[in-house]
C-alpha cells in the first residue's frame, strides 16, 4: 500500500517491551498466532511437504487409492488422459506437476489450459466435447486447481463416455460432483495439491529412469502457493519454504530464462520475486492471450525454446502493465469528479476483462477505497472488486444479487456479472450501500507494528533469528519494530528521482542507517535537534564486502 509519510495510525500489537531476544521472538511469534512450543517448533522447522499424511491435510486416502487404481486402468487400456487445469499461475503450475509426472511414466496424457475469454473458469463440456471427437482413446480427464463445484459439467463430461479425476482446493459446495475420485483440501493452494496427487502416484507407478523429479516439483507449488495469496503458516509455510529453495535450485530453462531476462540473481528468490516478477508474467499470458504458453515456458527443456518463451512471456506481461495503466488513467479521470463517496465504480467497453481485478487492486491502493471494475460488454458486463479490510466486499455484493447475474468470491476480492443496461441502477445502489456501511474508521489506514524496541536490541544475532521466520508474506509478514524519540544525526534526500530518505539514527548509545523510500517529502521537518519515531524492518545491507544492520522504514513522525 502505497502511504505518505505520518498518514497512518500506528497500531502497536504488543503492549510491553521485551526484555531479551526471546522475549522478542514469543512475542513476534505469539502476534502471528502462534503460542505453543509445538507451534513454535514447526514454525522454525515446517514439515518437509514429502513427510506430510493425506490425513493432516484432510485429503481422503480412500479417494487417492481410487484415482491411482483408474490410473493403472488407463495404462493398462492405453487411453488418453487430460489434465484440465486454470489460466493462473498456481492452475498452470498444477497441470504441469501432474503431466510431468504422468508423462514421465509413460501415460498418453497431453495438458489443457482453456482460455479465459471463450471457454472460461473450470471444465468446459464444449471443449472437452471436442477432444473426445478428436480422439476416441480420450476417457479421461483429471482436475487441478478446478473441479470441485463443477457437478453439471462432470455429469455431462461422463455422459461423453469420460471419467473425472478432481484435484481442487476452492470453496466446495453443500453436495459435490460425481467424480470418480476426488482429491481434496483447502489447506493448501492447487498446485500444492497435484503435487501430493503427483507424490502418491509415484509411490504406486515404479519406474527406473524417472525424468521427472518429485523433489524439484515442490518449487512449482511455491509458486502457487505464493502466487494465490495463501497465508504463509502450516502446511503453506512448508511448500513456500521448500518450494523457495527448489526455485533457487532449479534447472528448468524456462525459469532460468525468467530469472536472467528480468535480472535476478536465483539465491535471492524469495516470496518478492515469486509474487512481482515470476507469477505475473505466467498470469499475463492468460490473461491477455493464452496461458498454455506459460505451462510451456515451465516445462521445456529446450534451451532456445526456453529464451523464445521468457521472452514471449516478458512482453505480454509489459503489455499487460500498459493495459491495466490505461485503465487507471481513464479511472482517474471519472473517480476525481466525485471524491465524496465510499467505493469506487466505473465501467468503460475499453476496459480489458483480463486485467480488471488487477486494476481494481490498483485502486485501491491509490485511494484506499473499495473499488469495482467494470468491463462493458454489449449485453452483460463482468465486473472484478476488490476491498480494503472491514468492508466485505462478496458480502456487499450478494446484497444486489436481484440485479446481478452470477457472483462469487471472497471478502477482500470477488467478481460478477451484470446486464450492461443495469450497470447504472446498480452503481447508485451500491454508493447509497457503501455510504452506509463504509465506516471513517475503516477508511483511516493503519500501520501494524509488531512491538517497542530499543537501538540497543537491534543486534545481528537477532536478525539472523528474524531471517528464519522467512518466507515473509500474507500470514507472516516481516516484522516490523518502532523505536520513540531518536535522534537524527545526518539526513540527505537520495535516488536517481530523489525520493527516498536516507538518515543516520541514534537511540540508546547505538546508531543506524535508515532508508524510506519514497519519503524524501519528510526531509524538510527533521531539522537538527529534532527527534522522532521510526517504524521500520529490520535488515542487513551487504555493500563492498561488509555487512551491516540498517533500518528500513515504514513510516516516521515527529517525537516529543
Ligand atoms: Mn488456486
Amino acid at each position: 500500500m502505497k502511504s505518505k509519510v505520518g498518514e497512518r495510525r500506528w497500531e502497536i500489537l504488543a503492549k510491553d517491551k521485551a526484555r531479551d531476544e526471546q522475549q522478542i521472538i514469543k512475542t513476534l511469534l505469539a502476534n502471528r498466532g502462534i503460542t505453543t512450543k509445538t507451534g513454535r517448533k514447526e514454525f522454525f522447522n515446517p514439515a518437509a511437504p514429502a513427510k506430510i499424511k493425506l490425513k493432516e491435510l484432510g485429503i481422503s486416502p480412500k479417494s487417492v487409492e481410487k484415482a491411482i487404481l483408474r490410473l493403472k486402468k488407463a495404462k493398462k487400456n492405453k487411453e488418453k488422459i487430460f489434465i484440465y487445469g486454470d489460466y493462473d499461475a498456481d492452475g498452470i503450475c498444477a497441470t504441469a506437476i501432474v503431466w510431468e509426472c504422468l508423462y514421465s511414466l509413460g501415460f498418453d496424457v497431453l495438458p489443457y489450459i482453456p482460455e479465459r475469454f471463450s471457454e472460461g473458469y473450470g471444465i468446459n463440456v464444449e471443449s472437452v466435447g471436442k477432444l473426445k471427437e478428436a480422439d476416441d482413446k480420450f476417457k479421461l480427464v483429471i482436475t487441478v486447481d478446478n473441479g470441485i463445484v463443477a457437478s453439471k459439467e462432470i455429469e455431462a463430461v461422463n455422459k461423453l463416455g469420460v471419467d473425472v479425476i478432481i484435484s481442487d482446493h476452492h470453496q466446495k459446495e453443500a453436495t459435490l460432483p460425481k467424480a470418480h475420485a476426488i482429491i481434496y483440501t483447502d489447506r493448501i493452494c492447487g498446485a500444492a495439491v497435484a503435487w501430493i496427487f503427483a507424490r502418491e502416484i509415484l509411490k504406486k507407478f515404479k519406474i527406473s529412469s524417472l525424468k521427472f523429479n518429485i523433489q524439484e516439483a515442490i518449487g512449482l507449488s511455491g509458486i502457487g502457493t505464493i502466487a494465490d495469496q495463501m497465508p504463509l503458516t502450516g502446511f503453506n509455510r512448508s511448500f513456500a519454504k521448500s518450494g523457495l529453495g527448489e526455485l533457487r535450485r532449479t534447472k528448468r530453462p524456462g525459469l532460468l530464462e525468467i530469472y536472467r531476462g528480468s535480472r535476478i540473481d536465483p539465491n535471492t528468490i524469495g516470496t518478492y520475486e515469486v509474487n512481482y516478477i515470476i507469477a505475473p508474467r505466467i498470469n499475463a499470458m492468460g490473461r491477455i492471450e493464452h496461458g498454455i504458453d506459460s505451462l510451456r515456458m515451465l516445462c521445456t527443456t529446450s534451451r532456445q525454446k526456453a529464451v523464445e518463451l521468457a521472452n514471449k512471456l516478458g512482453k505480454v506481461n509489459q503489455l499487460r502493465q500498459k493495459i491495466v495503466e490505461e485503465v487507471l488513467v481513464t479511472a482517474r479521470k471519472s473517480f476525481a469528479v466525485e471524491k465524496k463517496q465510499k467505493i469506487i465504480i466505473i465501467s468503460n467497453a475499453s476496459y480489458h476483462e483480463g486485467v480488471i481485478g488487477l486494476a481494481a487492486g490498483k485502486l485501491v491502493e491509490e485511494f484506499y477505497l473499495p473499488a469495482i471494475v467494470i468491463s462493458r460488454g454489449e449485453k452483460i458486463s463482468k465486473a472484478s472488486a476488490r476491498s480494503i479490510s472491514g468492508f466485505n466486499i462478496i458480502e456487499a455484493i450478494r446484497h444486489f444479487d436481484d440485479i446481478l447475474e452470477a457472483g462469487g468470491g471472497h471478502p477482500m476480492a470477488a467478481g460478477f456479472s451484470i446486464l450492461t443496461e443495469r450497470i447504472e441502477d446498480f452503481t447508485q445502489k451500491m454508493l447509497l450501500y457503501s455510504a452506509e456501511m463504509v465506516s471513517d474508521d475503516m477508511l483511516s489506514k493503519k500501520l501494524k507494528i509488531d512491538m517497542e524496541l530499543d537501538f540497543d536490541q537491534l543486534t545481528p544475532k537477532l536478525h539472523e533469528t528474524l531471517k528464519e521466520g522467512e518466507p515473509f508474506g500474507i500470514g507472516n509478514p516481516q516484522p516490523v519494530f518502532m523505536t520513540r524519540n531518536v535522534e537524527v544525526i545526518d539526513s540527505r534526500i537520495v535516488g536517481k528521482e530523489k525520493d527516498h530518505l536516507k538518515l543516520k539514527l541514534k537511540d540508546k548509545g547505538a546508531s543506524f542507517w535508515a532508508v524510506g523510500f519514497g519519503m524524501a517529502e519528510a526531509f524538510s521537518d527533521l531539522g537538527p535537534e529534532k527527534k522522532i519515531d521510526v517504524a521500520y524492518n529490520l535488515e542487513e545491507n551487504a555493500w563492498n564486502g561488509s555487512v551491516s544492520l540498517e533500518l528500513k522504514l515504514k513510516d516516521l513522525r515527529l517525537g516529543r
